[in-house]
């Protein structure tokens, strides 16, 4: 199965589905006008996309229906997805790896997805001829470090850890000393899953932010915060939550293959103007995917 057919199968399989709201107001279309407008903006709504951004969608849905006298469904349709495709394109979603070494640090919840991505993005990277060194900075349980340690060796990528209950930030100093050591490419930094309200967690992230914004002050930086793609409206507390203590970057969303509640994506895009850089679409190393509007927009409508 390939990567769109997972896409989509994921996106379709809840019975509360984007997909499937979205279809209705086109399965009971009629003609474009007011009503059939006000249905649907009341379906993206309720897709999770966010009240503002559901409107701003359907404005200009509106201005484009008028401007290019749309009357047919799949026209609708067509001119629906351009528009989500325009929010999501709205920003930049390359990866700025340009230095060397440069650092990766991945933050979010716990049970997110984090060190399977950081297992998945090192094996891109390898892929791309790159060295590439993970931090085990998830101290908090010593399973934590094994999960990381197998991800470095089926990616083959190095790893720098330390005991359990190991203070995180000078795990992230040794491994910015070894980056530099064995002159590796990227540095990408595996963190616990700190929840939003242990205040702790979130020092101890910013302690980690210290250091490597000391430790590599001249470098490319990309902080990426996973978000598990089936939570839907909690997602975005999270991600309110992260941009408040640290500058993020970008965000992977994963689990796509799941019961996704994909069009949460375009809210939080479109309202806190981060792009989307990766999709994990599975639990295998080739399970992800670089984010592509297009391919995006065709599965959840
Ligand atoms: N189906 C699916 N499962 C995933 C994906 N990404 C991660 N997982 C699973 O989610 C669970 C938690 O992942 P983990 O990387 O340990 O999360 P962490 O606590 O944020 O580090 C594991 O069982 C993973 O196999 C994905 O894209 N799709
Ligand atoms: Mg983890």
């Amino acid at each position: 199965m390939g990567f769109f057919d997972k896409l989509k199968k994921g996106l379709g399989k809840t019975k509360t589905s984007f997909d499937e709201k979205i279809n209705n107001v086109f399965s009971n279309f009629k003609k474009v006008d007011e009503e059939f407008l006000e249905e649907l903006e009341e379906a993206l709504i309720m897709s999770d996309i966010g009240v503002d951004t559901s409107i701003k969608i359907i404005e200009n849905l509106r201005k484009k229906i008028k401007k290019e006298n749309i009357k047919d469904d799949e026209e609708v349709k067509e001119a629906l997805r351009n528009e989500m495709k325009i929010m999501l394109d709205e920003i930049d979603n390359s990866l700025h790896l340009e230095t060397k070494p440069s650092v990766i640090l991945v933050v979010g919840v716990n049970g997110v997805g984090k060190t399977t991505s950081i297992g998945k993005v090192a094996n891109r990277l390898k892929k791309d001829g790159k060295k590439v060194v993970v931090a085990a900075a998830d101290t908090f349980r010593a399973a934590a470090v094994e999960q990381l340690e197998i991800w470095s060796k089926r990616s083959g990528a190095e790893i720098v850890k330390r005991k359990e209950g190991s203070d995180p930030a000078s795990v992230v100093y040794d491994a910015i000393k070894k980056t530099k050591e064995i002159d590796a490419d990227v540095l990408i930094v595996d963190t616990a899953g700190r929840l939003h309200n242990k205040q702790y967690l979130m020092d101890e992230l910013r302690k980690i932010k210290k250091v490597i914004d000391k430790e590599m002050q001249e470098y490319s930086q990309e902080i990426l915060l996973v978000i598990d793609g089936t939570t839907g409206q909690n997602a975005i507390s999270q991600v309110k939550a992260f941009k408040q203590e640290t500058d993020v970057t970008g965000l992977i969303l994963t689990k796509l293959d799941g019961t996704a509640k994909g069009g949460v994506v375009i809210g939080i895009v479109q309202e806190n103007k981060i792009p989307v850089k990766f999709i994990g679409v599975g639990e295998q190393i080739d399970d992800m995917e670089i984010f592509n509007s297009e391919d995006f927009v065709r599965a959840i409508i």
